[in-house]
């Protein structure tokens, strides 16, 4: 292996060796990171070099990126590699070029290097780091700003969507902390998205929901309490209401939709700052589910997963395989370089968490979409959801989400409590 030293703490280099990463423990090296995915020609893939690190004292992070395909996730794991990291960290690749063009993005992005002084650091590594300096570009060019938060405990995705002139934003899918073994709620997603908003000086104008989550329970009721912004999800939510309505035999719920300040309908605008937003209705994971577009971004929520890792279930009550491929397709139909955000993550072969993909990404690599049918992705989602158990939360979280991200009302006692139906979900795998 050819090993370039970018500082003390910072090093470069080709693929190495499986037996040449069991030495580097012994060098001083304290993490490994792998820039190369598994299906890459020659590499020997991430389970492989993550046991030779591991044996050799070594932390190891598999972050696989491709030039093409790099998105904020990528720089964003790279940078928390590097922080988390007790010493010298070893990134490599194929070559040692993305491993040279990662560390320049997270120092551009984070202020310790300038624009202008990419290329020539670049040559002096021997890289043409032109790439970096397009990606850098191109991302100045883009609205609106979106940043994520990811939930581990969820595999959840939330936003922060703002318009760069105006300094405003929406919150999109928060998440209300929840633990079911204990009984115990929390803020503390919710909490980090609102740190992150006064730091950024921003003014919440929205607080979206794509669709009455089954895995997690919504915190835009808290964040509307915080913040004083209108709370909104699709007008379809009163069907889901009723349904749940019936599940938990609740003759007080309303089914009107009044738990939120707004229900967009299918092709309704609104406005951030000055972006403009448009609502597509996409039901299929659910019977209300939308996304929402604004500038040249989608929230795709749960309809499209990451290109390695498919599509969403469809078996909840009230989804449909059919209208998931329909609603799936209109997304498709938005312009190739549309910017699609997706709900959830699920690390697919322990990669980093990865959330930003294009239309066209999508169509090319979706391994349920592409070369396939309407037919032939029904028979592949349904014949996968037969084998789903249910998400853990689903009878905790309705109850909470179809008001709106509300809790039970205390009962005499002070005390909240959640109400579980039992043999209600009747045929759900276990
Ligand atoms: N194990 C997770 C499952 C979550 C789940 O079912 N996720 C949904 C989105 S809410 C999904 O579409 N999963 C797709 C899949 O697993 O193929 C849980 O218990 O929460
Ligand atoms: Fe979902």
């Amino acid at each position: 292996m050819k090993t370039i030293v970018v500082n003390l703490l910072f090093s470069i280099s080709d693929q190495p060796a499986l037996a040449e990463i069991a030495d580097l423990g012994a060098n001083g090296t304290r993490c490994l990171i792998n820039l190369r995915p598994d299906a890459e020609e020659g590499a020997p893939g991430s389970k492989a070099e993550k046991r030779a690190a591991e044996d050799s004292g070594l932390n190891y992070r598999f972050i696989p990126v491709t030039v093409a395909d790099l998105t904020e996730a990528d720089v964003d794991a790279f940078r928390a590699a590097l922080a988390e990291s007790k010493g010298p960290v070893l990134a490599h690749c194929k070559s040692g070029m993305r491993a040279l063009l990662l560390y320049v993005l997270v120092e551009v992005i984070d202020g310790r290097m300038a624009l202008a002084d990419v290329t020539a650091f670049g040559e002096t590594h021997g890289f043409d780091l032109s790439p970096a300096v397009n990606w850098l570009q191109n991302r100045a060019g883009k609205s609106p700003r979106v940043k994520a938060f990811f939930d581990p405990r969820t595999w959840s995705v939330q936003y922060v969507v703002s318009d760069p002139a105006t300094r405003r934003c929406a919150i999109i899918d928060p998440v209300l902390d929840y633990d079911e073994k204990s009984g115990q709620t929390s803020t503390e997603n919710a909490d980090r998205i609102l740190a992150y908003i006064a730091a950024e000086g921003l003014t919440v104008e929205w607080i979206l929901d794509t669709h009455p989550h089954a895995d997690h329970f919504s915190a835009a009721f808290y964040l509307k309490q915080k913040t004083g912004a209108p709370s909104a999800i699709g007008d379809h939510v009163v069907e889901v209401q009723k349904l749940w309505k019936g599940f938990y035999n609740w003759p007080s719920l309303a089914t009107d939709g009044s738990q939120w300040d707004r229900l967009f309908g299918d092709g309704e605008t609104f406005s951030i700052g000055t972006l403009s937003a448009r609502v597509m209705f996409s039901p299929g994971h659910t019977l209300a589910s939308i996304t929402y577009v604004i500038g040249d971004a989608a929230f795709v929520h749960d309809t499209l997963f990451m290109p390695d890792s498919g599509t969403a279930r469809a078996d909840f009550p009230g989804g449909s395989s059919e209208a998931l491929y329909a609603s799936i397709s209109a997304i498709l139909a938005l312009p190739d370089e549309t910017r699609l955000f997706t709900g959830h993550d699920y690390q697919p072969g322990g990669r980093h968490v990865r959330y930003e993909s294009t239309v066209a990404q999508q169509k090319a690599q979706n391994p349920h979409l592409a070369g396939i049918d309407k037919a032939g992705f029904v028979e592949l989602r349904e014949a996968r959801d037969r084998t789903l158990p249910m998400p853990k939360l689903i009878l905790h979280a309705l109850q909470v989400n179809v008001r709106g991200g509300r809790l039970p009302e205390p009962e005499d006692n002070g005390r909240r409590y959640l109400k579980i139906p039992l043999d209600a979900l009747e045929g759900a795998v276990w």
